[in-house]
C-alpha cells in the first residue's frame, strides 16, 4: 500500500484513528492564540486597561455584535462557532448592557436580512435614551468599528463614515472612559482614535477568526497582555499612501510608478511624507515595559549578527518584539531610509526576567537589486560606505546601534541577469490564441474520470505510480509510457471529490495516479458546507502577521496541514503573500504585510508547519496580484527592481526557506505578460535562481493559453485544461512533448511527496 494511496479513496478518517481533530479544541486554541498574540494595542491613556473584569460595560457599535472574523470569497472558511467582542465579554462573566446588544443585533439583523453582508452594514443611529440608560448601568464604554472587504472587488471604506463619527461623538460626550475596538481586516484612517482624548484606548482586534472577540475580550480585561505590532504604515488619509492616485487611474494596467518606495518604505524616506502617518509600521504597545540592549554583534561575508537582551521592566508578563533595521548609505543606486532586516520576538517574560534574541542580517537580503547598472548590471549590490543598523519594531523610533558595517568597495552578492521587467513594445495583446474568455469555457465541461473504487491497471500491464514510489521504474519510464492524451490531461485541473470545492489534479487511475484534491483559504481550511464538516476559522493573514511570532505562523500551519490531511485533501491554496501596496486592495485580509521580509519570513513558518504533515501548500498569487479589480487582465507595470526587491521577495523567502510543494501563478499581466504565461518569472526567477522544485498551477478560470502556460512554467492549468487547445498546439509544433512531459514530472513529483 503505497503513502498516498488514501487518495485513491476518499476516507475522511479520523488522522490518528480515534476522535476527528478538524476543529478541535486543540486547533480552536491555536486559533485564540493566534489572534491574542497579533492583537495590536494603539493608545492607552491614563493605562485605562485593563478593565476590572467586576465592571460593568457599555458596548456600542454594530461591531460590537457583527463580529467579521475574516474577509469574504474564497478565503472565506465555514467554522462551528464564532465569538464577538460581546460573546468573550459574557464568557468572562462581564456584564454588558444587554439592551444595546438587543438594538445592535436587531438592527443589524435588518440589513443582513436585505442581503447586506456583516461589515458592510450602516452604522445605526443611536437612540439618545438607549444612551442614558447605558449610562446609568456602566462608567466605561467600548466602541467597535467593523469592516468587511472580498475578493473580486477593491475597497473604498478607508475613512471612518459619518455614522460613526457621530456615534463616537454622542459616546465620548456621555462617558468619560471610553475604549475603541477596530474589527477590521485592512487598514483604516485611525487619526481619530489617536488623536480624540476622549478616547482614551484602541486595541485592534483586526478579523481574529472564530476565536477573535474571545482574544480581544480577554485582553480588554487582562488575561492577555496584547504583544502584537502593525505589519503596515496606517497614514492619516487614503491619500497619503503614493499608490493611490494610480490605484484606479485605468481598469486595464497599474503604472507601480512608486518603484521600491511602499509603505514605511515610502514614509521614512520621502520628506514631509512621515507627516502623514498616524501609527507606523511595527507599531505597538503592551501593559508592561521593556528594555533592550545590544550585548554583542558579529560579521562575517554572509551576514551581520547582533545579540539582544530584553528585560521585562514593568510590573505584569508580557512579550516584546524586537526589530532590525538597516540604512544603507548613499550611493549611485537610490535607497529607502530603513530596510527591516529581521525581527523576533520573546517567549512571555515575568516582571524583571530576561532573554537573549539573536538577529541576523542577511547580507544577500538587504542589498539592492541594480536594474539601471550603476555599480554591477543585473546584480544584488551592496555599495560602499556605512551602513548603519536601527534596534526596535517601530520603525520610527528604532535606536542606532553602535555596530556599523563599513565597506570599502562595492560588494556584488548575487549576480543575476536581467529577467521580468517591462520591455519595450510588449503589451499583453500581443498574444494570439489567448482570445479565450470565460464565456468560451462556460459550455466546457471537465474531463470526468470516474474514480473506481478498486484500481484497474491489475489488468493491464503498465508500470504504475506505485512503481515508481518503490524504485520499480524511473519516472522517465512512468511517463514515456503515457498517451499524449493522457499526458495532456494530467495538466489539467480534475473533478472535485469528496469534501473539496476546489477541484484536483492528478486522476488517471489506470496508472494509479490519485485525484489529489485541494482546499482554499489562508484563514482555514475551506470545504464544502453541505458536508458538515466544519473548520477551524484561523485569524487573517494580516493578523498572523502582527504576531510576528514564527512559532505561531508555524504552529497554525500544522494545525491546517493535519485538517487537510484528515479530510483527505493534499493542497492548500495558502498562504496568499502579495505586498499590501495600497490600502484599497480587497484581499489585503488574506496578505501579509506592506514589507516582503515580514511577509516572507511568516509565511514561510507558516509553510513549514502545513508541509510537516506531507501535505501541501500553494504559495499565491505570483505575482503582483495587488487590486482585485479587473484582476484577470489588468497589468501590472513595475521596475525590475521593484518586482525583485519589493513583489517577488516574500515568495523569494518562501521557496528558498520551505520549499513549498506548489505556487499558484497570478490572474494578472505583469509588465505585458499574463502571470501565467511569463517565463521569465516562472521559470527564470522561481527556477533558475532560487531553486524551486515543486509545480505551479494556474489561479482558476484565468485568461490565459494552456500550451503558453506549459512552455512558460505553469504546470497545471487550474480547475481544468483546455486538453484540445493543447492537442492543437501539439499537432501545429508550437508545443512538444518533452515540454508536456516536464510538467507532468513535476505534478507527478509533488504527489510521490504526499503522504
Ligand atoms: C481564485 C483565487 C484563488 C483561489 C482560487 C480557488 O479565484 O481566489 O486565491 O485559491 O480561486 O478558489
Amino acid at each position: 500500500m503505497v503513502k498516498w494511496s488514501r487518495f485513491l479513496y476518499t476516507p475522511s478518517l479520523p488522522l490518528y484513528g480515534k476522535e476527528r481533530i478538524t476543529a478541535c479544541d486543540r486547533h480552536i486554541e491555536v486559533a485564540r492564540l493566534a489572534a491574542e498574540e497579533g492583537l495590536v494595542l494603539l493608545k492607552n491613556d491614563g493605562n485605562i486597561l485593563p478593565l476590572d473584569p467586576a465592571k460593568p460595560l457599555a458596548l456600542f457599535g454594530k461591531a460590537s455584535v457583527e463580529y467579521v472574523k475574516g474577509g469574504g470569497g474564497s478565503g472565506d472558511v465555514f467554522c462551528p462557532y464564532i465569538h464577538s467582542l460581546a460573546d468573550g465579554l459574557q464568557l468572562n462573566n462581564v456584564k454588558v448592557f444587554e439592551p444595546l446588544l438587543d438594538y445592535y443585533n436587531k438592527e443589524t439583523k435588518a440589513q443582513h436580512d436585505k442581503d447586506v453582508k456583516p461589515g458592510l452594514t450602516t452604522e445605526p443611529e443611536l437612540p439618545d435614551d438607549l444612551l442614558k440608560e447605558a449610562r446609568g448601568f456602566a462608567d466605561t464604554a467600548v466602541i467597535v468599528i467593523n469592516r468587511f472587504s472580498g475578493e473580486g472587488w477593491d475597497r473604498s471604506d478607508y475613512a471612518i463614515t459619518d455614522a460613526e463619527n457621530k456615534l463616537m461623538d454622542k459616546v465620548t460626550n456621555a462617558f468619560d472612559r471610553v475604549i475603541a475596538v477596530i474589527n477590521s481586516g485592512g487598514v483604516i484612517d485611525l487619526s481619530r482614535f489617536k488623536e480624540d482624548n476622549k478616547i482614551n484606548a484602541c486595541l485592534h482586534m483586526w478579523q481574529g477568526g472564530m476565536e477573535g472577540g474571545l482574544a480581544a475580550a480577554r485582553a480588554l480585561i487582562g488575561l492577555v497582555n496584547p504583544s502584537g505590532k502593525l505589519s503596515d504604515t496606517h497614514a492619516r488619509s487614503i491619500d497619503s499612501y503614493p499608490t493611490t492616485k494610480g490605484f484606479h487611474e485605468s481598469e486595464e494596467y497599474v503604472e507601480y510608478n512608486e518603484g521600491i518606495y511602499v509603505g514605511y518604505r515610502h514614509f521614512e524616506t520621502v520628506p514631509g511624507a512621515r507627516e502623514q502617518v498616524v501609527y507606523p509600521f511595527g507599531y505597538g504597545m503592551s501593559y508592561t515595559t521593556f528594555k533592550r540592549e545590544c550585548t554583542d554583534s558579529f560579521e562575517d561575508e554572509k551576514l551581520v549578527a547582533f545579540t539582544v537582551k530584553v528585560t521585562n521592566t514593568g510590573k505584569v508578563p508580557g512579550k516584546e518584539v524586537v526589530g532590525l533595521y538597516v540604512k544603507a548609505p548613499a550611493g549611485k543606486i537610490d535607497k529607502p531610509a530603513r530596510v527591516l532586516a529581521d525581527f523576533a520576538k520573546t517567549p512571555e517574560l515575568a516582571p524583571g526576567a530576561s532573554c537573549v534574541l539573536n538577529l541576523y542580517s542577511d547580507k544577500y537580503l538587504i542589498s539592492s537589486y541594480d536594474e539601471a547598472g550603476a555599480v554591477a548590471d543585473a546584480c544584488y549590490v551592496l555599495e560602499a560606505g556605512t551602513y548603519e543598523f536601527y534596534l526596535g519594531s517601530n520603525v520610527e523610533t528604532a535606536e542606532l546601534l553602535s555596530y556599523r558595517m563599513e565597506l570599502k568597495d562595492a560588494l556584488i552578492t548575487s549576480k543575476l541577469t536581467h529577467k521580468g521587467g517591462p520591455k519595450p513594445g510588449v503589451n499583453k495583446d500581443d498574444c494570439a490564441f489567448d482570445k479565450l474568455s470565460n464565456d468560451e469555457m462556460d459550455g466546457f465541461s471537465p474531463i470526468v474520470r470516474e474514480v473506481p473504487r478498486k484500481l484497474c491497471w491489475a489488468e493491464k500491464k503498465v508500470k504504475t505510480l506505485s512503481d515508481v514510489a518503490e524504485g520499480k521504474c524511473t519516472m522517465d519510464e512512468f511517463v514515456a509510457q503515457l498517451s499524449d492524451d493522457d499526458l495532456i490531461s494530467l495538466t489539467g485541473g480534475q473533478p472535485i471529490t469528496g469534501v473539496s470545492n476546489v477541484w484536483g489534479f492528478g486522476n488517471l487511475p489506470d496508472y494509479g495516479i490519485p485525484n489529489v484534491q485541494c482546499a482554499d483559504g489562508p484563514a482555514g481550511i475551506r470545504i464544502r458546507p453541505e458536508t458538515g464538516v466544519t473548520t477551524t476559522a484561523f485569524p487573517c493573514s494580516t493578523m498572523l502577521c502582527c504576531t510576528w511570532n514564527r512559532d505561531i505562523a508555524r504552529a497554525v500551519g500544522f494545525a491546517a496541514g493535519e485538517e487537510l490531511k484528515e479530510n483527505n485533501l493534499g493542497v492548500w491554496l495558502a498562504p496568499a503573500v502579495n505586498i499590501h501596496r495600497n490600502p484599497l486592495c480587497g484581499r489585503n485580509f488574506e496578505y501579509y504585510s506592506e514589507d516582503p521580509y515580514l511577509a516572507g519570513k511568516m509565511a514561510a513558518a507558516l509553510v513549514e508547519g502545513v508541509q510537516n504533515n506531507h501535505v501541501g501548500t500553494s504559495v499565491k498569487h505570483f505575482c503582483c496580484n495587488n487590486k482585485e479589480t479587473n484582476r484577470k487582465n489588468s497589468d501590472s507595470r513595475v521596475s525590475e527592481r521593484a518586482l525583485r526587491e519589493v513583489y517577488l521577495k516574500a515568495f523569494e523567502i518562501v521557496v528558498k526557506e520551505a520549499k513549498p510543494y506548489t505556487i499558484m501563478s497570478s490572474y494578472n499581466v505583469v509588465n505585458g505578460h499574463r502571470a501565467s504565461e511569463n517565463k521569465d518569472t516562472l521559470t527564470g526567477i522561481l527556477r533558475d535562481e532560487w531553486g524551486f522544485e515543486g509545480f505551479v498551477m494556474s489561479d482558476w478560470w484565468n485568461f490565459a493559453e494552456q500550451y503558453k502556460e506549459i512552455l512558460a512554467g505553469n504546470d497545471l492549468k487550474m480547475p481544468c485544461g483546455f486538453p484540445e487547445r493543447v492537442k492543437e498546439a501539439l499537432e501545429m509544433g508550437v508545443i512538444t512533448r518533452a515540454d508536456i512531459e516536464r510538467s507532468v514530472k513535476r505534478i507527478l513529483g509533488i504527489i510521490l511527496k504526499l503522504d
